[in-house]
C-alpha cells in the first residue's frame, strides 16, 4: 500500500479533516428551506495535500483503493475524484488560482450508510485547499461550495444539511440549521443522554430516484399552496386540502419542521425521544421513505433498556437508524437491538459509539 511518504515523496504540505453527520431531527426538510438538527460523527475523512510540482492532478485513496490522475486541462473520471475535482473547479470559479495538486484521502466513515461520507470528503478537501493556498473562505461559504460540488460534479441534487453539518457541527452538540437563511447555532444535547447509530446493513438502492421524486412532490405541493417553499407553511391544517400524495408529503415536512423548532428550544430527554419516534412514523407513513428493515431495527432499539427514541437517519430506503439513550446505556442497547435484528441473517452493525476494535483504524 502506498503511504503518504511514498505518495508525496516526504511529508505533505498540509493535512485537514472533516466529520460525517448523523441527523437527529429534520429529515427531508433541507430542500424545503426548513430546519434540522444534526451532530458530527466521531469518524472523519482525512485529506493530505501538496502542490503536485507537475502539470497533473494526482489523487490517491488507500481506503477507496483508487488512483486518479488527470492533466490540469482535463477532468477526473466519475468516482471519488469527481468530488475533489468539483471542489477544485469551484474554488477556481471564485477567481482563486489553484495549481495542480496531489491529494491523499483516508476515512473511517462508512460509505453508503447515510453518514454523509461525501460531504466529509468535500469539506476536508476545501479545508486542505484553504490551508495550502491561504485564501479567505468562511465555514458557511465553504459548505455552499461543497454542496455545489456534490450537485454539479457528483450529480446528486442534495440540500445543504450535510455540508453545513460537516463544516460547522461538533460531536457533543447538535447544530440547528435554517436551510433558507443558513442561520445556525449549537444546541446542547438533552441532559444525560448519548447516541447510538446502527447500520441496517441494507444498501440505499432506491434513494436517488425516490429522493428526486419526493423533491418534485414537495415543489408541487408548495406551488399549489402558493408558497415559495413548504417551510413557509406553519399551520399543519393548511396541507389537508391537497391531493394525495402531496398532502402526506407536505404534512411530513410541516410537522417535521415544528418538531425541530420545538427540540431546538431545549426539551427534556424524554420529549426529545418522543419527537424522534414521531419523526420516524411520519417518514414511514406520510413521506414513505422507510423500509421494513429500518422500521424493525427502530422497534428493536425502542424496546432496548435505556432507549428514549429511535428513527431512521438520512434519506431512507436503507442505511442507518439513530437512537437517543440514557447516558451509559448506548452500547448495551445497541447490542441488544442488534441481537434481535440480526437473527434473520442480517448484517446490522454499530457505527456510533465507534466499536473499540475499530478505534484508531484509518
Ligand atoms: P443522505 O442521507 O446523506 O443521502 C440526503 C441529502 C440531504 C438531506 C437528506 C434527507 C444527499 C447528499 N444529501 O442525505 O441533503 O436532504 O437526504 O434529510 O443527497
Amino acid at each position: 500500500m502506498v503511504n503518504t511518504d511514498n505518495f508525496f515523496g516526504g511529508a505533505p504540505e498540509v493535512n485537514a479533516s472533516a466529520p460525517g453527520r448523523v441527523n437527529l431531527l429534520g429529515e427531508h426538510t433541507d430542500y424545503n428551506d426548513g430546519f434540522m438538527l444534526p451532530v458530527a460523527t466521531p469518524q472523519r475523512t482525512l485529506v493530505a495535500m501538496s502542490r503536485s510540482g507537475d502539470d497533473h492532478f494526482h489523487f490517491y485513496s488507500p481506503t477507496f483503493d483508487s488512483t486518479v490522475t488527470f492533466a490540469s486541462g482535463s477532468s477526473a473520471p466519475q468516482g471519488f475524484g469527481s468530488y475533489i475535482e468539483g471542489c477544485i473547479r469551484l474554488v477556481q470559479a471564485e477567481g482563486i488560482e489553484v495549481p495542480p495538486l496531489r491529494v491523499y484521502v483516508t476515512t473511517d466513515l462508512p460509505v453508503g450508510s447515510g453518514l454523509s461520507s461525501s460531504a466529509a470528503l468535500e469539506v476536508a478537501t476545501l479545508r486542505a485547499m484553504r490551508a495550502l493556498l491561504g485564501f479567505e473562505l468562511d465555514d458557511v461559504k465553504l459548505a455552499r461550495i461543497a454542496q455545489r460540488a456534490e450537485i454539479e460534479y457528483a450529480h446528486v441534487n442534495c440540500g445543504i444539511m450535510d455540508q453545513m453539518a460537516s463544516s460547522l457541527a461538533d460531536e457533543t452538540n447538535m447544530l440547528f440549521i435554517d436551510a433558507r437563511t443558513l442561520e445556525h447555532h449549537l444546541v446542547k444535547m438533552p441532559p444525560d443522554t448519548e447516541l447510538i447509530v446502527v447500520d441496517s446493513g441494507i444498501a440505499r438502492k432506491l434513494a436517488a430516484s425516490k429522493y428526486n421524486e419526493r423533491r418534485a412532490e414537495c415543489e408541487d405541493a408548495s406551488r399549489r399552496l402558493g408558497v415559495q417553499a413548504l417551510r413557509d407553511v406553519t399551520d399543519p391544517a393548511a396541507v389537508e386540502g391537497l391531493p394525495s400524495p402531496q398532502r402526506e408529503r407536505a404534512r411530513h415536512v410541516v410537522l417535521e419542521n415544528l418538531r425541530v423548532l420545538e427540540a431546538a428550544q431545549g426539551v427534556s430527554a424524554e420529549r426529545f425521544g418522543e419527537l424522534m419516534n414521531a419523526s420516524h412514523f411520519s417518514l414511514r407513513d406520510d413521506y414513505e421513505v422507510s423500509i421494513p428493515e429500518l422500521d424493525e431495527l427502530c422497534e428493536h432499539l425502542r424496546a432496548a433498556p435505556g432507549v428514549l427514541g429511535a428513527r431512521l437517519t438520512g434519506a431512507g430506503f436503507g442505511g442507518a437508524c439513530v437512537a437517543l439513550c440514557r447516558a451509559g446505556q448506548a452500547q448495551e442497547a445497541a447490542a441488544t437491538a442488534l441481537a434481535a435484528y440480526n437473527r434473520q441473517g442480517r448484517q446490522g452493525r454499530i457505527l456510533v459509539p465507534v466499536p473499540t476494535e475499530q478505534k484508531g483504524q484509518q
